[in-house]
């Protein structure tokens, strides 16, 4: 049993086991939570560099969140340990530590909450998570009603282990005053700097109660005694929880509650769980959480900060999985990036912008803001830095720290997409001063940094890589300062193209001779240079080797060259044809486009460390959905549309079980990869990364509107032009543009010869909708051929 339900805003599971990594997350402001259906979690919050207040038992290295993340039998998690004390009986709520099977079990992954809902032995429980808009805290209720027809006798335990939070101070104790139990820690440090960054720290981590236990415990090695987590000695040898406290040892959470339930008889506990700094922001917690009526205000305060995550377009399609997906949960996703920056304070440059591409789509002046910031981070040569600084103090961090050459790219890129979306073209007038205090337009900034694109290439006209382009592990193609990419220079060439156009609007056709021309000898260079016969090449190493071609036995074919090359214009009709029959025979699996194929089994040192990761994971051969985005909107600029659907459609699991099963994932997020290799590693293709930080959801959201369903803003117009799949015979959509309502219906008419449309009951000519003003309501009704 598994499904959308609640008008696609809720979907269900009804094991723990058949996809035991199944996750859903949540975030606000300041933290992120992802759970698994399982009961694991990892959670993180911002002061302002992402911390913790849940740790794994030993020392955790910082990195950033990466893709399929293992959990083991002490890994961070929210739980509820239920005894009978009338049997003896002990299980866990949701399915860990104690992993006793429920007689009934369901995950639900809601757009604001994540909830369990299980039966064991007549005892129906609800273990239920949300969050509030502005507080890092996890607001936690625990119901449990008896229909056994007779009376029990039962002990909660609710248990929050906190893991090792410091090697330099750490302790836990219940305290009475506040209402909870307070886990004590100094983050580490060693460095006397470092010292006045964390003094004001949330230190201390805190399970909070509405009412006061019966016992508790907060030393988690004593707790768990000879029984282990799956029957802590802390529960089975005693009657009460022994009251501990953790003294320089890990500290831990468990509260119990002995509670008697005559049959119908319900019970209802509520938990807050997250840090603190110290007892006055405890006691705030506590006196904003735990009074009656606070959870629900909360929970109307989220659905509102929700509401600004309701995307520009509503779908009725034949397909409703892609329904709810596209309609909640894609959008949610999307602001999600825009909104909290990834919960990082130096995004990657690109990503920053193509995030924020796809929040033109929900909140214009957002992204608005979030480009002039980008572009106030300009060197004075163009270049645009590897990372975005979001607050005061903030540095470049991991790969932030490794020289990639793409950045620039995204400009316009994002432009294109936020100008069509919100005809905001006064933006290119605005002035933007940099770290040096120099003032130019953002036309002007824009401008520098295309020549600064045209300026890093090789005598060839080839774009160099230095350490990276979008692929940030292709670390060593470049790094002698030779190699060029080749994907950046059919990357350029689109985004002079893309300039070209806004400029000559802007400016006038002048204005954009320069871009015009750099695109065309891009393209030229790609074609002289990459074009392998029946695909273009990835790259020319430092040596001089070009790879990614025929000659190569793994890394054969990349994708991103071939969509980027429908996308400059490079490939003619003719190249066009024959590179799209490389992909469909060398890169589409049964679980998508790969980025490419076949994956590598060793070391390449002229391309790097993208070959020393696992076949068919992430950039080495996954189904990268980031990369089949690009693809994806390629198709759809090129009218390819069956072939568009087919890779669109593969980004979400489901509806059919043994495809749901196989990537272990619920269609409630876009992973940034499914594994590939599926030649190679049949078992494991299909498994989602359950990373949910990915630029594919905006570039997703972005092809459903303006792709599959053809609503894209053109001046001061929106044109139609809706790519159906074949097999659907209509489809419906209303789509919010510049403040009217649009709705859309389109159906296929048999032999009709080309399509038409028809705006509030006119045929037109040419399909532009004009006149559109905000407030207004327009009808537009497509027929496509049959
Ligand atoms: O990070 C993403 C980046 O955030 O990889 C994309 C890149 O375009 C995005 O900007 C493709 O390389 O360093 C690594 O090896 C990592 O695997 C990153 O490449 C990857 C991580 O999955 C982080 O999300």
């Amino acid at each position: 049993q598994y499904g959308f339900t609640d008008d696609g805003r809720r979907f269900t599971i009804d094991s723990p086991t058949a996809m035991p990594h199944a996750s859903a997350f949540l975030w606000n402001r300041r933290m992120m939570l992802q759970a698994t259906c399982r009961g694991f979690a990892s959670a993180q919050f911002m002061q302002p560099e992402p911390a913790k207040y849940a740790h794994a038992p030993t020392l955790e290295a910082r990195s950033f969140m990466q893709p399929e993340q293992p959990v083991y039998a002490h890994h961070p998690g929210r739980f509820c340990y239920v005894k009978d004390e009338d049997d003896g009986t002990l299980f866990s709520l949701p399915h860990e530590p104690v992993r006793a099977p429920a007689d009934a079990f369901a995950f639900e992954a809601g757009v604001d909450t994540i909830a369990w809902r299980i039966e064991h032995d007549g005892l129906a429980f609800e273990w239920r998570l949300a969050l509030p808009v502005d507080d890092v805290a996890e607001l936690w209720t625990l119901r449990v009603r008896n229909r056994s027809k007779r009376t029990r006798r039962l002990s909660l335990y609710p248990y929050f282990p906190v893991g090792y939070m410091s090697w330099m101070n750490q302790s836990a104790t219940w305290r009475e005053d506040l209402g909870g139990i307070v886990c004590s820690s100094i983050t580490p440090y060693q460095k006397v700097e470092d010292y006045f960054v964390q003094r004001d720290f949330m230190d201390r981590t805190v399970l909070l109660h509405a009412n006061a236990p019966d016992a508790w415990d907060a030393r988690q090695f004593a707790f768990e005694g000879e029984g282990g987590l799956h029957a802590p000695a802390g529960i089975a040898d005693a009657v009460l929880l022994g009251r501990r406290d953790a003294d320089y040892e890990m500290p831990t959470a468990v509260l119990q509650y002995r509670v008697v339930l005559a049959d119908g008889d319900a019970h209802e506990e509520r938990f807050v769980f997250g840090p603190a700094r110290d007892d006055a922001q405890i006691q705030a917690l506590r006196s904003k959480y735990l009074v009656p009526g606070a959870f629900e205000a909360a929970a109307a305060a989220y659905a509102e900060y929700l509401a600004a995550a309701r995307g520009c377009i509503d779908i009725h399609t034949p397909d409703p999985w892609l329904d709810a997906f596209a309609n909640h949960w894609l959008p949610r996703q999307v602001y999600y990036h825009g909104d909290v920056n990834r919960l990082t304070t130096d995004p990657q440059t690109r990503n920053l912008l193509q995030d924020h591409m796809g929040m033109a789509y929900l909140q214009p002046a957002t992204a608005r803001a979030a480009f002039l910031r980008a572009l106030s981070q300009q060197a004075s040569s163009g270049a645009m830095p590897d990372g975005i600084l979001l607050v005061d103090g903030a540095q470049l961090k991991y790969i932030n720290q490794v020289p990639h050459t793409d950045h620039c790219v995204w400009l316009p890129v994002f432009l294109q997409a936020y100008l069509d979306e919100t005809g905001d073209d006064a933006l290119l007038d605005v002035p933007v001063t940099d770290s040096q205090g120099h003032v130019a337009s953002v036309a002007a900034r824009v401008d520098k940094a295309m020549h600064w694109l045209l300026s890093a290439r090789d005598a060839r006209g080839l774009g160099y890589i230095a350490q990276g382009d979008w692929c940030d592990p292709m670390n060593m193609v470049g790094y002698k300062g030779r190699g060029v990419s080749g994907w950046l220079t059919l990357a350029t060439a689109h985004a002079l193209r893309l300039w070209a156009g806004i400029r000559a609007r802007h400016a006038g056709i002048a204005a954009a001779d320069a871009f015009v021309q750099g695109a065309r000898d891009c393209n030229d260079a790609a074609n002289a240079h990459l074009w392998d016969g029946d695909w273009y090449a990835r790259g020319i190493t430092d040596d001089d080797v070009a790879f990614g071609v025929r000659g190569d036995t793994e890394g054969r074919i990349y994708l991103n060259p071939q969509s980027w090359a429908m996308l400059s214009g490079a490939a003619d009709p003719a190249r066009r044809a024959q590179l799209l029959a490389a992909v469909e025979s060398q890169l589409v699996s049964p679980h998508g486009v790969a980025m490419l194929d076949p994956p590598y089994t060793a070391m390449r040192e002229d391309v790097g460390r993208l070959t020393q990761k696992f076949p068919g994971s992430a950039e080495n051969g996954s189904i990268y959905n980031h990369a089949a985005a690009f693809y994806l909107h390629a198709l759809y600029a090129v009218g390819d549309a069956d072939r568009a659907w087919r890779v669109l459609r593969a980004m979400l699991p489901g509806p059919d079980a043994n495809d749901l099963l196989q990537r272990g994932q619920l269609p409630v997020f876009v992973p940034n990869y499914y594994r590939g290799d599926w030649r190679g590693h049949p078992r494991t293709a299909g498994r989602s990364s359950q990373l949910f930080n990915t630029g594919t959801a905006a570039w997703l959201y972005r092809c459903l509107i303006e792709g599959l369903f053809g609503l894209r803003g053109e001046g001061d117009a929106l044109r139609i032009a809706p790519q159906l799949p074949s097999h659907w015979s209509q489809a419906s959509a209303l789509r919010r543009f510049r403040g009217a309502d649009v709705e859309l219906q389109v159906r296929r008419v048999p032999g009709l010869p080309a399509m038409r449309v028809r705006a509030d009951g006119q045929w037109l000519d040419t399909p532009l909708l004009r006149g559109i003003v905000a407030g207004g309501r327009h009808r537009v009704d497509v027929e496509v051929p049959g």
